[in-house]
C-alpha cells in the first residue's frame, strides 16, 4: 500500500504539557497504520491569538501513513480527546492540539480539512520545530519551502525547551 508523508503539528498549554505530548506521540507511534518518522525539539513558545493564557509547548513530527488524510485527520481528533481535549474557546488554551500540516505535497480543500494548514505559514511556533525535521519540504501552495517560510516569521516568544523531545520520549 502506498505511504504518504505527512507533517503534524502539536501543542499543549494545559495540563503537564511536556507529558501531555510524549504521551501523544507514544499513542501515535503505537498506531496500526502510522509510521513515525522523526520528532522536533519542543519549543516553549508565547500564544498567539485569544484571551490571556500561558505558554504553549509546541513541536512537530513527520510520519508516513497509508491512511486517507480524512481518516488521518479522525485519528488525530480521536488523539486529542484521549487527552481530554474539549473545545470550549476557539483560540483559548487546549492540554492538546494535533494539526495536520502537509499530506506529502497535496493540496486539499474540503469542508474538514484544508492541508496544507492555511496558518501554519505565519506561526513561527510551527514552522521553526517544522524546519528542525521537515527543512526542505515544499509547500505546494506558495511554492517555497518550509526553511524558507521559516525565514520570513517573527520568532520572537519562541525559545527551546530544556526538556528536549528525545528526551521525554526516552521516558
Ligand atoms: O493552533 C494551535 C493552538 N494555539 C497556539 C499554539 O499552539 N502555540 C502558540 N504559541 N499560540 C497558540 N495559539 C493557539 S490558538
Amino acid at each position: 500500500m502506498t505511504q504518504f508523508p505527512c507533517a503534524v503539528a502539536l501543542g499543549s498549554n494545559l495540563g503537564d504539557s511536556a507529558h501531555i505530548l510524549s504521551q501523544a506521540i507514544a499513542t501515535l507511534a503505537q498506531h496500526p497504520h502510522l509510521r513515525l518518522q522523526a520528532v522536533s525539539p519542543w519549543y516553549q513558545t508565547a500564544p498567539v491569538g485569544g484571551p490571556p493564557q500561558p505558554d504553549y509547548l509546541n513541536g512537530c513530527v513527520t510520519l508516513q501513513t497509508a491512511l486517507t488524510p480524512l481518516m488521518l485527520l479522525d485519528t488525530l481528533l480521536q488523539t486529542e480527546q484521549q487527552f481530554g481535549r474539549v473545545r470550549r474557546e476557539r483560540w483559548g488554551p487546549r492540554s492538546l492540539d494535533l494539526d495536520l500540516l502537509f499530506y506529502a505535497e497535496q493540496i486539499i480543500d474540503l469542508p474538514r480539512l484544508t492541508v496544507p494548514h492555511p496558518r501554519m505559514r505565519d506561526r513561527a511556533f510551527v514552522l521553526v520545530p517544522l524546519a528542525d525535521i521537515a527543512p526542505h519540504w515544499h509547500d505546494p501552495v506558495t511554492q517555497q519551502t518550509v526553511i524558507q517560510l521559516c525565514s520570513r516569521v517573527d520568532r520572537t516568544g519562541i525559545q527551546p525547551h530544556n526538556r528536549g523531545a528525545g528526551e521525554v520520549l526516552r521516558g
